[in-house]
């Protein structure tokens, strides 16, 4: 604490202020940012007793051997071949729904039971044809609300920029009417689309408060029970901000209840189901191996162990069939953001993190010799994986990954992100409060969305293509704005244990100050805003001019999207691992939907639908 005083923190609160040019977004990058850092000043690490802070986590929940004793029985050739034919199946009703609803219900089921990526080809000629056809046109004619709603939600969910205009037959003196409140579920359809809006549609405004209002009214008196389950979970979160894999299974089950249920759809959701399951079994093995091998999380006690719910993590970003190498690996690298979080936040003293931060920076493993023993242990497993992801790249792609990318994109990233955090440890250890601004600009970057949109672009992507990475790299505004939102998602479920642990105050504290308003109001403008900036960044999915594939925006969007339902209840779902997250262990990994009945019935080749 004799530090407080020292020339070095008063100079690191100067610079804390300055590290706002994130705020100009369009010209901004990361590099001239790192070079605006003052160079780290080497420390020697005091020889004196230190006091450390206690994170305080709870251990991992989860028994390395429940893991590697998971089986499925459903696997094997015989049961994918099943799988293959349902497969046909359905694509057999793509073919034959013509009604445009129907085939806008077909699209929604599927994405919700979990396994729309199956479909993407069928999926996105259904609703080009429709988007060319006439966007503004009304399904049969008639003022369906919920017809027109799923039609502009899912249009633009696959990146069609439809008009609100769409809706403006609902409208009266640019108000909805009124009467429509009696049908929920045309209601509850508006409310979704509305949060596909872009910034500055004021329509899509309306639509947002008109429909959160009379949901939030009829939630009780809803007769049909299965509707209000479908409200009280869209109020709880909307899908645009929801994972489908994490609410499949949940889904499942009002879908087959539904009497819109397609047999053959439901038959492969849960075959799918199953498959993806079995995968991920294997996935979640080898990545507990590998961190047991690291023996990490017995070397480092104070760590938050976590390699079971950064799989669930990794999963939420992609469950895609094809993208078990991605999963493994950024299961390793958010295992990796973690521990060297608590280093940052909670273990390591301020020299020593000034230390650590400068050895890193040269990326000298001879310079190692200076460090404290855990933080050799940090920095050693660090190059390993670092090294073991190029090496991956170079041998499938042929790309030498090191050492032009690696040193622009892996090692200058992992510099760039110890660089944020010791200026969050700096502004603890002076006591120093930065203001709203302040912390997101820099917050941005500590919650590590930049590391984790990069590893995912290098590790789904084949060809990696410069273009992309530097585009990435470049900070733009779809991976500010999807970092900024996790920030605000993380702190809103996090910051309250986080500050009684010994921490800087997060964006909720920083508005508080700010605004001089009360945590309740803070928190709720806290939503107001990550509403904003997801419609900031639709603007951004539709502006063309992304050099990204679709499949990665869907992976930043999903990041995002993991974050709400992380923290959505205002609770810590990644520290700590029981309630939800537990639940979401169980049944994505362990438990398959007993299937014995469909196997044994005789398979019925034509669709029995329609
Ligand atoms: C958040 O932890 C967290 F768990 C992080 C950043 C590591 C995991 C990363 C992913 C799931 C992608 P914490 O709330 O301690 O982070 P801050 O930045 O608030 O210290
Ligand atoms: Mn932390
Ligand atoms: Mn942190
Ligand atoms: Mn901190
Ligand atoms: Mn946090």
């Amino acid at each position: 604490m004799a530090l407080a005083c020292s020339p070095l923190i008063t100079s690191c609160c100067n610079f804390g202020r300055d590290v706002i040019p994130f705020k100009s977004t369009k010209n901004t990058t990361l590099k001239p940012i790192i070079k605006s850092f003052p160079q780290t000043t080497k420390v020697a690490v005091s020889q004196e007793p230190v006091v450390r802070r206690s994170g305080d986590y709870p251990p991992c929940i989860w028994d390395y051997h429940f893991f590697q004793s998971l089986r499925t029985d459903y696997t094997g050739e015989g049961y994918n071949a099943q799988a293959s034919e349902l497969k046909e199946d359905v694509k057999l009703i793509f073919k034959k729904v013509v009604d445009p609803l129907d085939q806008l219900e077909l699209i929604d089921h599927i994405q919700r039971l979990g396994f729309g990526y199956h479909f993407a080809g069928e999926t996105k000629r259904t609703l080009e044809k429709m988007y060319n056809d006439d966007p503004t046109k009304n399904n049969k004619g008639e003022k369906n609300l919920h017809a027109t709603a799923l039609k502009f939600r899912l249009l633009r969910e696959h990146g069609f920029h439809v008009s609100s205009e769409i809706f403006i037959d609902f409208t009266e003196n640019e108000k909805f009417i009124e009467s429509l409140g009696e049908d929920v579920k045309g209601i509850l359809s508006l409310y979704e689309a509305s949060y596909f809006s872009i910034e500055g549609e004021s329509l899509m405004e309306e639509a947002h408060s008109f429909t959160s209002k009379i949901l939030k009214e009829c939630i009780k008196s809803i007769d049909d029970s299965d509707l209000g389950m479908l409200v009280s979970h869209a109020l709880e979160l909307p899908q645009q901000w929801r994972v489908p894999r994490l609410d499949a299974r949940w889904y499942m089950d009002i879908y087959e209840r539904s009497k819109y249920m397609i047999p053959e759809v439901l038959k492969f959701a849960k075959f799918d189901f199953n498959i993806v399951q079995g995968l991920n079994q294997d996935e979640l093995k080898d990545v507990s191996r590998w961190w047991k091998g690291t023996d990490l999380g017995q070397k480092l006690e104070f760590i938050r162990d976590r390699l079971p719910t950064s799989f669930l993590w990794a999963v939420g970003i992609s469950c895609n069939h094809q993208h078990g190498y991605f999963r493994r690996q950024i299961t390793k690298v958010i295992q990796f953001i973690t521990l060297l979080d608590d280093v940052y936040d909670v273990y390591g003293t301020l020299d020593e993190l000034e230390l650590f931060t400068s050895v890193v920076e040269r990326w000298d493993i001879n310079a190692m010799t200076e460090l404290p023993h855990y933080m050799k242990l940090c920095f050693l497993s660090l190059n390993n994986l670092v090294s073991e992801i190029a090496y991956d790249v170079l041998n499938e792609q042929k790309v030498y990954v090191l050492p032009q990318l690696r040193k622009a994109i892996d090692v200058m990233l992992w510099i760039d992100l110890f660089k944020h955090y010791l200026v969050e440890a700096r502004w603890y250890y002076s006591g120093y409060k930065p203001t709203f601004e302040e912390f997101l600009s820099n917050g941005l970057v500590t919650i590590t969305g930049p590391v984790v949109v990069i590893y995912s672009y290098i590790l789904t992507c084949n060809p990696i293509r410069k273009e992309a990475t530097d585009y990435i790299e470049s900070l733009p505004d779809i991976v500010r704005l999807a970092s900024e939102i996790f920030r605000l998602a993380d702190d809103f479920g996090t910051s309250s244990d986080e500050l009684k642990r010994g921490d800087i105050p997060k964006s909720i504290q920083c508005y508080m100050k700010d605004a001089g308003v009360s945590e309740e109001v803070a928190r709720t403008q806290m939503i107001d805003l990550m509403r904003k900036k997801w419609k900031q960044m639709m603007k951004c999915v539709f502006s063309g001019d992304m050099p990204l594939d679709w499949s990665a925006v869907e992976i930043i969007l999903n990041m995002v999207r993991m974050s709400h339902c992380t923290y959505n209840s205002g609770a810590d779902g990644y520290g700590v691992e029981d309630g939800l997250s537990k639940q979401r262990m169980f049944t994505l990994f362990t438990e398959p939907i007993p299937l014995l009945q469909e196997l044994l019935l005789p398979k019925i080749r034509e669709p029995s639908c329609l």
